[in-house]
């Protein structure tokens, strides 16, 4: 552990004072790389308003931003920068509305044009100005100018007025802290090693939760949950965070992230009054359970004054939750969001429930709204409904839940998993931003046409007071955070979609690439097109036409990874005549209705359904004919087999980078494309071989069959 940290405090020095490309690429520095400028006329550009710095805001946020100036210009320009707080003639000048130098005029409106979090970064005169109405404006502003110096782009003319889109920007870590049992991982779902959070030397801070946190502000990260959902039970030790003995720790973290205006939230546990006071029981309506809430929680903003609130996964998997006491989900919500609401603090409550033994409708991706429409308007108005973006889990194609729309008076949060539990974990390139475009571009109708998801989440459809987006973590204590190099453009793609989800993918995508390696044309050319292709070429040799869970089986993995058709047949239906879900109103599980029309009759009828859709909401004959022209079983087996040749493309394309890139990380990418190739075929052999066998139809290009 120790070595680790020290490991890593070298690492960040060198990343510090040192531009030396012999330096090994570790990954570490993501993004933050600020490597020399080489063209010359930029550098000549840039290097006239960084000599200077103009600041009279003093505090932490200031210092954080002046830091990352520091870093970057002496990284790209060579330049250490002079901070003054007397006027001047050609510098960069950073300040908030009434403390800019007198002649530095920004008009009213523009300032009338952003909200708290926004920023306006204009040319005056030989100087930059960036001003905003609070210091977390100027440090967003700050990461920005950096990021369109790292981009190398001209900044003689600057004139822009940028707000966040979305207010709660949320980061959930699934770790789990406290002394893990030999074999329990400390992160559920992570493949990047063990929790960056260390429990036993906190409240000592090492440098690692600095850069942590400067990795979340440069992407406009405002909050993050740092424990699992899953906080007891089978060695799990989240429950115990409310305890006496962690709140030093989770100060010591809050005052970290502060200074990156980042909030600290944590996740609990329903049954906290009994598991940690021993009280009789936890029910919602006991005034004993009431009052020991909001002791906890004064007792917590005693400490940590900007806290920002709790997340919760009651009555799910095994977690408890107010059923229990036969009380439902809004009025365990509201005990909790009670106790928070004099302190401003927020209550998420996840709408991920489900189960076999609830009276509810069999199809699983039917519970969730049947549980939770009925609740809308009944939870606390600083209570937000954490959906998941689909209604199974994660999977690497589901439609949107239909929870989205249903829900106008209640708060909202969409979850999505920037980890990829289900989508190759840290061995498969899947980048997922295209997926989440998506997800935020989906028309719910709920409110006429131009309902989308992402008009609810921005708070704008529906005129909530919260909400916002959450996405579970991919961060571990690997030195390059994410396990595989190319994770981390998921990570990097799911804050700026945080920021604003109307972004393109492939701004995103070259904002990435150039930051993160460089700006070569081949570069940028051949990690895209493997970034952009991977969601698509995941789901050909995994899960076409959205046929759901097929991963299943331990092999020393977590189930979600390798195949395993057979063990999945409650999710894809398949027998000796057909596959998929029966999910219409018609015949099946009545799933459709739950969408606002015209989704409803869209999915409803196997004409109009998309086919990349159709097994989930459709069981039809092997020998349907899709859209394409192509029978089902045709599909599938050309898409596994296409998918392994689509990754063995990828593993050629990369290999053209050798010598445009820095050698460590294109062999660690490489083997990991290497690697990619064998999952693929195991993949394609597993499923092919399983419709096989069960249609008993041959493939009519006979490649499944001769490899088999
Ligand atoms: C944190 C799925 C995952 C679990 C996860 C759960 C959830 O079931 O496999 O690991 O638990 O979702 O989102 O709560």
């Amino acid at each position: 552990m120790r070595i680790q940290v020290s490991v890593i405090v070298v690492v960040f020095l060198l990343s510090a004072i040192s531009v030396d490309h012999s330096i090994a690429e570790t990954g570490y520095k993501t993004w933050l790389r600020y490597q020399k400028v080489e063209n010359t006329n930029l550098l000549s550009q840039y290097s006239k308003f960084c000599r200077t710095i103009f600041s009279t805001d003093d505090n932490e946020i200031i210092h954080s931003a002046i830091n990352e100036f520091k870093a970057g210009f002496k990284g790209m320009l060579g330049i250490t920068p002079r901070i003054t707080s007397h006027e001047i003639a050609d510098g960069l000048i950073i300040g908030t509305k009434g403390r800019l130098p007198f002649g530095i005029n920004i008009p009213d409106d523009q300032y009338d044009s952003i909200d708290q979090e926004g920023f306006i970064i204009a040319s005056k005169g030989k100087n930059i100005v960036i001003t905003a109405k609070s210091d977390m404006g100027l440090l967003y502003g700050a990461f920005h100018l950096l990021r369109l110096m790292q981009m190398n782009e001209p900044v003689s003319n600057l004139s822009i007025c940028e707000n966040p889109k979305i207010k709660l920007r949320l980061l959930s870590h699934w770790d789990n802290p406290g002394r893990i049992p030999p074999g329990r991982p400390s992160i559920e779902r992570v493949y990047a090693g063990e929790s960056i959070f260390k429990w036993e030397e906190l409240p000592e801070i090492n440098t690692r939760y600095i850069d942590y946190a400067r990795m979340l502000a440069s992407v406009g990260i405002n909050g993050t949950v740092i424990n699992n959902v899953n906080t007891a039970g089978k060695g799990l030790e989240g429950w115990k965070l409310l305890t006496r003995e962690y709140l030093p720790k989770l100060k010591a973290l809050a005052a970290v992230f502060r200074d990156y205006g980042i909030k600290l939230y944590i996740s609990v546990n329903f049954f906290s009054p009994v598991l940690i006071a021993g009280l009789q029981n936890a029910d919602p309506l006991n005034p004993e359970v009431q009052e020991w809430w909001k002791n906890k929680v004064a007792e917590i903003y005693s400490e940590i004054p900007d806290f920002g609130g709790f997340l919760i996964k009651a009555d799910s998997e095994g977690q408890p939750g107010p059923i229990t006491y036969g009380r439902n989900h809004a009025e365990g919500a509201n005990l909790l969001a009670n106790a928070l609401k004099p302190y401003g603090g927020l209550l998420i409550w996840r709408a991920f429930v489900y189960g076999k033994d609830m009276k509810l409708n069999p199809d699983r991706a039917f519970q969730a709204y049947e549980i939770f429409k009925p609740l809308d308007g009944q939870f606390a108005d600083n209570a937000l409904v954490q959906v998941k973006n689909g209604p199974i889990d994660f999977q690497i194609r589901e439609p949107v839940s239909p929870l989205f729309g249903a829900m106008p008076k209640s708060n909202q949060v969409l979850e999505l998993q920037i980890t990829q539990e289900y989508t190759g974990q840290n061995r498969h390139v899947c980048y997922l931003v295209p997926q989440w475009k998506e997800v935020f571009q989906f028309d719910t109708y709920a409110e006429g046409p131009n309902s989308t998801v992402t008009k609810i989440i921005n708070g704008s459809l529906f005129d909530y007071q919260y909400s916002g987006v959450a996405g579970v973590a991919n961060i571990g204590s690997d030195l390059n955070w994410t396990g595989h190099h190319l994770a981390q453009a998921n990570f990097y793609g799911y804050g700026r979609l945080a920021w604003n989800p109307d972004l393109s993918s492939e701004q995103i995508t070259r904002e990435w690439i150039i930051q993160t390696f460089n700006q070569n044309k081949r570069v940028v050319s051949v990690i895209s097109d493997i970034l952009f292709n991977s969601w698509k070429t995941y789901e050909n040799y995994t899960s076409p036409l959205g046929v759901g869970v097929m991963c299943g089986g331990d092999r020393g993995s977590d189930g979600h990874f390798y195949p395993a058709p057979a063990a999945r047949e409650a999710y894809h239906h398949a027998n000796t005549q057909g596959v998929g879900y029966d999910r219409t109103m018609t015949t099946g599980s009545g799933y459709t209705s739950q969408y606002a029309e015209p989704n409803r009759s869209m999915y409803e009828d196997l004409h109009t359904c998309p086919d990349e859709l159709l097994l989930f909401f459709h069981h039809v004959p092997y020998a349907h004919v899709l859209k394409s022209g192509k029978t089902v079983i045709q599909h599938i087996y050309d898409s596994h087999n296409d998918g392994v040749e689509q990754v063995k493309y990828y593993l050629k394309q990369w290999q053209s980078l050798r010598g445009f890139i820095d050698d460590e990380r294109f062999g660690q990418v490489s083997n990991k494309l290497k690697q990619q190739v064998g999952f693929a075929e195991e993949w394609r052999d597993s499923i092919n071989t399983y419709f096989y066998k069960l249609s008993g139809i041959e493939d009519s290009r006979q490649i499944s069959l001769q490899k088999r």
